[in-house]
């Protein structure tokens, strides 16, 4: 390519070549395809150097002195016979969906899912955390870590997440991740008719990204419905029991509280009779998703005691620790016979992620739920994962420690750090109190909801547009004020997102819709199908080259952020081969890295010294690759 810009050129054409040429003229060095792979990696590297990484404007909170831990873990011994004893997956395999369920509810031992991969790292790291360092503690996974019952790995925010901001395929980490780990049960969490998206999408796109997921490796799907609402929650049941052998496991979200008396919209009875719906589903496994940690100890006491005598079954409870007191809600939960309870890698747990499993499994041991987990490999991989999140401290939100105002407002773990960072892009961090406070006065305003991704959103952006025009409850409903509502706001009232438990509060609702008419029916059977061939073709022809079947529904449900996603990785190659801190923070001067771009091949390099800007603006950044001198050119945006 190099050689065809060159002799394409209109001042080579026309022989007026200095003997700076090639200096002079950037462009000759600019090859946008065919490039190899090693030379797209040192672009990527030079570039980072250059410019530093988007989202990382302070790179002094990149602990260089700490990096070396990465890097030694980030080569998982080739070659090395593994010893993968067997573990969920092969019972899930030997008996079934449904006797592998029974197998659950006999069992005297509490499971634990670890949610690191997941759960953890959105509620506390903003959902960044890279293949790499998953692929990297992989076999250890296998090896060590088989008497799980399941890794939460996959879904939620993650998948978009890893194109729009880390450029890597969710699809590609799920299938590498299961070739490492073929022996314990891979879980992730859907949004039923959002599927893993913001809103609700047409039927089809729900059955088919089902089919998908359990093809490239998902073996327990976990189902919500951000207003528990029953048809919404049904196609993807159905989705997942028609064409899977996948566990089908529903999920009721939590909020209120069950124990104090003056709440009388979300009670034990509607727990209790909206699980009873879902059995009748012929579900395999239902949780409790207590997504913002509102489920106290004594009311999960209460909660799991009634679902125990009502349900068949297994129980799955699901909380976040964002008060501090959730361990204890396990206990109880335990007492009352819950089967399973979710879990983060103790340096990944705590705050507005899981309660830890470390201390989960200290707590049970000797007792009648003892889990089983050896101690010496757990502390191991907490190891680990005490290395892996210092690389990530870009993305700590800042908060510290536990907060019981979470019983105010009410907001899930996933969603705090975020808002928390929107509040502070707007300016708004000294008033965060405040930002609580209002967005517990909109849960009200909105009729007491449910809140949990797509409808957390709803309540922040409200919030935040309230805040940012000083405008109170009152404000919002007093008909003699004109309002534009922010566009998710009006989507919710449209129906867009389903029906709430209780229906919409009228006046707010025709204030919002200004004399529309709201859907009352599923907005997804009311959706035109997708015709997936012809998005095929479209894509192929935007692409030049066919996609795979993966591609496909990651930009149906995601269009924008997958093309640009592609055409970061044909610009780049794949960039979750490299370690993450250097993926955040480049290289510093004589520092060498090797990076495994595929078995058996490894690039060695080492960076050397960046070049003056040129007067186009270009710079030259000097390597050495596997000992041999490379450079690349990238523009300074710096
Ligand atoms: C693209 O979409 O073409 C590029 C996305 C990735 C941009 C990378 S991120 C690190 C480096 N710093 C920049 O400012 N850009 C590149
Ligand atoms: C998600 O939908 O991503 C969640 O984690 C909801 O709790
Ligand atoms: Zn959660």
């Amino acid at each position: 390519p190099f050689l065809i810009n060159l002799v394409t050129h209109p001042q080579f054409l026309a022989a007026e070549m200095t003997t700076r040429f090639l200096d002079e003229t950037p462009e000759l060095f600019r090859l946008p395809t065919r490039r190899d792979r090693a030379t797209k990696l040192l672009s990527y590297i030079a570039d980072v150097i250059v410019n530093g990484h988007p989202d990382v404007p302070d790179p002094s909170v990149l602990r260089r002195d700490r990096w070396d831990r990465a890097l030694q873990w980030a080569h998982p011994l080739p070659g090395k016979p593994r010893q993968v004893p067997p573990g969920t997956r092969d019972k899930l395999r030997e008996l079934g969906p449904a006797r592998f369920a029974q197998w659950v509810r006999q069992s005297r031992r509490l499971f634990v899912t670890d949610t690191t991969m997941r759960d953890a790292h959105q509620s506390l790291l903003a959902t960044r955390m890279r293949t790499f360092d998953m692929l990297a503690v992989a076999d250890r996974y296998a090896q060590h870590h088989a008497d799980l019952f399941s890794l939460e790995m996959w879904g939620g925010a993650t998948f978009d997440t890893a194109m729009r901001f880390l450029k890597e395929s969710p699809w590609d980490r799920l299938i590498r991740l299961r070739e490492r780990i073929p022996n314990i049960l891979f879980q992730m969490l859907l949004r039923a008719a959002n599927a893993v998206g913001y809103s609700n999408y047409p039927d089809n796109v729900v059955v088919e990204f089902v089919r998908l997921a359990a093809q490239a490796g998902i073996d327990v799907f976990r189902i919500f419905d951000a207003n528990n609402w029953l048809p919404n929650l049904q196609v993807a049941i159905d989705a997942v029991l028609n064409q899977t052998e996948a566990l089908c496991e529903a999920a009721i979200c939590y909020t209120g509280d069950i124990l104090n008396p003056k709440r009388d919209k979300y009670t034990l009875r509607y727990y209790v009779d909206l699980a009873k719906q879902l059995e009748r589903l012929g579900i395999h496994l239902l949780a409790i998703k207590d997504m913002a940690g509102l489920l106290k100890p004594y009311a999960a006491k209460k909660l799991f005691r009634a679902l125990r005598e009502e349900v068949g079954v297994p129980l799955h409870f699901h909380t976040h620790d964002t008060a501090g007191g959730q361990i204890a809600a396990y206990l109880e939960a335990a007492e009352e016979g819950v089967h399973i309870v979710d879990c983060a890698f103790a340096p990944l747990a705590g705050g507005t992620s899981q309660p830890s499993l470390n201390a989960l499994v200290e707590a049970l041991r000797y007792t009648e739920r003892d889990t089983g987990i050896d101690f010496d490999s757990l502390q191991e991989t907490a190891n680990y994962w005490e290395a892996v999140r210092s690389y990530y401290a870009p993305f700590e939100t800042g908060q510290l420690g536990s907060s019981a105002e979470v019983y105010l407002h009410e907001m899930p773990g996933g969603q705090y750090a975020n808002l928390y960072q929107q509040a502070q892009s707007l300016g708004l961090t000294d008033r965060w109190h405040e930002v609580g406070r209002l967005y517990a006065a909109v849960n009200q305003l909105f009729g007491d909801i449910i809140k949990v991704t797509p409808t957390s959103k709803v309540v922040g952006d409200m919030t935040l547009f309230m805040l940012a025009n000083n405008l109170t409850p009152e404000d919002i409903l007093d008909p003699k004020r004109e309002l534009s509502f922010p566009e998710s706001v009006v989507e919710f009232f449209e129906g867009k997102l389903g029906q709430p438990p209780g229906g919409f509060p009228k006046e707010l609702q025709q204030r919002v819709l200004r004399g529309r008419k709201p859907l009352t029916d599923r907005p997804g059977a009311l959706l035109p199908p997708v015709n997936f061939a012809q998005v095929r073709q479209e894509l192929e022809e935007k692409l030049r080259r066919p996609p795979s079947e993966y591609e496909v529904i990651s930009y149906v449900l995601y269009p924008k952020v997958f093309l640009d996603y592609a055409r970061a990785t044909e610009r780049y190659s794949d960039l979750s081969v490299l370690p993450t801190p250097v993926f955040f923070g480049g290289l510093q001067p004589g520092e060498e890295v090797s990076i495994d771009i595929e078995p058996g091949k490894t690039l060695i390099v080492k960076y050397m010294t960046t070049g003056d800007p040129q007067p186009d603006g270009y710079r030259f950044v000097y390597f050495e690759l596997n000992g041999q001198p490379r450079e690349v050119l990238v523009e300074d945006r710096s």
